[in-house]
């Protein structure tokens, strides 16, 4: 008996992959969304494209983070009659289809560093939308976009005008909405048979919360389709008559996949077929392309992400017996799209520059932040008498480091460089940081931090040897995150020194696992 069981256990086991990745065999095949895509007329969207800081429209490709907005209009009875209301169990259901929708797209795209803002707003509306067709979207979406405060020339400049606010207000890169339509009562379709399209790039795509023949339980791939378009893919299914020779995406590649006319490819995928696809995970290479997902050098970073900063000098007019200042702009170069403004969403992440073999050396933003794709820095260079090549740079958030620009710099009148000498690592005795440090006697201070910027610094008077307490902060116990501090040298007058990263040597085995912040008692 007992062995009867164990079988069958194991049967379940072995058969368990099988019946999951089955295609459903037993669903029959379900008519797509025909004519789903749609372009919105370029001066509702190219109004915005004048700020030349950050041009990127709302979704050119899908990477890096989105904010997804769900709208749902609820009739209130004002115009026509309320047919319609949502349930808190209704939207429920609709907020947990929309993010396995975005979880899916996630999984599919590693490279992409997806990450998901998905919130979901329930907005009154004097018409019941489910009563009508395509032709007449403008009224309710226009009086839903009223009334969440966003006005324009028609309702496509206010949906642009909401993602623009979205967007920033999210800290997205891109940003999209999904008008939800209620059509529970309904048949689950628009007066014009429609039940889900998108705009190509956006702004947004319209579903009813049956997806027509799909039913609600199956929103999770409707919504994946749409959200494809939203971000430039085109559809794969015969009906949709897309040719081999259209283009499409930020990087505006090929369709390989069309069933239309056998464009050489043949791969399953969510833009040729939706419920097997969803279940098994399927999506075509050219597919991928067009959301902007290609690695050309196959580095692991994709092409959209593989940017490269550059930067650039200005050097102030230095006076006799003053230090050289520069400012230094470091910029992101996007990769170019052969249709869309060229948009880049990697961040400045350090702007830096050394001195014949010093350290490099932080340079810190006007502003504050390394959080744009534009960072400007004010730097003045702790330089003495003497002549001195210095070299500069910028990183961005995948690592990847501008051409070093160098520039000749020739300072008199500050003084001989005081000798500044640290002969070996840091170490950790007895809860205290102990420093060995070689400098002329007169140096004033010196400043300690675990941050290149030097935030959190310490600043003590000059000793040969500096003790400091450590403090344990037991969120942070991490030891490997601290290899290094940063020490810099005041000198008599007043005049800060390069910075030196220091290795720290951890007594073993560890006897602190922590040792942030340094606090002075
Ligand atoms: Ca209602
Ligand atoms: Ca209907
Ligand atoms: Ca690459
Ligand atoms: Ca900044
Ligand atoms: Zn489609």
């Amino acid at each position: 008996m007992r062995n009867n069981i164990l079988s069958i256990l194991l049967i379940c086991v072995i058969a368990a992959p099988f019946t999951l990745y089955a295609a459903p065999a037993g669903q029959p095949e379900l008519p797509l969304p025909e004519d789903d895509v749609l372009i919105a007329p370029a001066s509702a969207r190219l109004s915005f494209a004048v700020d030349d800081v950050e041009p990127r429209l709302p979704s050119q490709y899908l990477a890096g983070r989105v904010a997804v907005q769900l709208i749902l209009p609820e009739s209130t009875g004002a115009v026509d009659p309320s047919m319609e209301d949502w349930t808190s169990a209704q939207i429920e259901q609709i907020v947990a289809e929309a993010q396995a929708a975005l979880d899916w797209w996630r999984d599919r795209l590693p490279d992409a560093r997806l990450e998901f803002d998905l919130s979901v707003r329930v907005v009154p509306t004097m018409y019941e939308p489910i009563r009508y067709d395509l032709a007449q979207e403008r009224r309710w979406i226009g009086d839903v976009l009223s009334e969440l405060g966003y006005v324009g020339a028609s309702h496509f400049e206010q949906a642009f005008r909401m993602l623009f606010d979205l967007r920033e207000q999210r800290h997205a890169d891109w940003a999209t909405i999904f008008f939800i339509v209620n059509s529970a009562s309904d048949d689950g379709y628009f007066a014009d048979g429609r039940f889900a399209y998108a705009y190509l790039h956006g702004p947004y795509s319209v579903i009813t919360s049956d997806g027509g023949p799909y039913q609600t339980q199956w929103l999770r791939a409707v919504i994946a389709h749409e959200f494809a378009h939203l971000f430039g893919a085109l559809d794969q299914y015969s009906a949709a008559r897309v040719s081999c020779d259209q283009r499409s995406g930020y990087l505006f590649t090929p369709m390989t996949n069309s069933m239309f006319n056998n464009c050489g490819t043949n791969e399953p995928s969510i833009m040729r077929e939706l419920i097997n696809s969803f279940t098994i995970g399927a999506v075509d290479t050219s597919a991928r392309h067009q959301l902007g997902y290609r690695d050309s050098d196959a580095d692991g970073v994709i092409d959209v992400l593989d940017t490269t900063p550059v930067i650039s000098l200005t050097a102030t007019l230095q006076e006799t017996g003053q230090r050289p200042v520069v400012e230094l702009i470091a910029r992101d170069t996007p990769y170019p799209s052969p249709v869309q403004p060229d948009a880049s969403i990697n961040r400045i992440t350090a702007i830096e520059y050394r001195v014949e073999g010093s350290d490099w050396q932080l340079a810190i933003p006007v502003d504050g932040h390394f959080d744009s794709t534009r960072e400007i820095a004010q730097v003045e260079l702790p330089l003495y008498d003497g002549n001195y090549v210095v070299e500069f740079r910028a990183v961005n958030t995948v690592g990847n480091v501008s051409a070093p620009i160098t520039q000749a710099f020739s300072v008199n009148g500050i003084g001989p460089i005081p000798e500044y000498r640290i002969p070996e690592p840091a170490q950790i005795e007895e809860a205290r940081l102990v420093i060995h440090l070689q400098a002329p006697a007169d140096t004033q201070e010196i400043e300690v931090s675990f941050w290149r910027d030097f935030r959190e610094a310490i600043r003590v008077p000059y000793r040969p040897e500096v003790i400091l307490p450590l403090n344990i902060v037991p969120s942070l116990t991490n030891i490997q995150t601290i290899p290094t501090i940063y020490v810099r040298f005041i000198d008599s007058a007043d005049r800060l020194s390069l910075s030196y990263a220091l290795p720290v040597a951890i007594p073993e085995p560890p006897q602190y696992a922590v040792m942030l912040p340094l606090i002075l008692r």
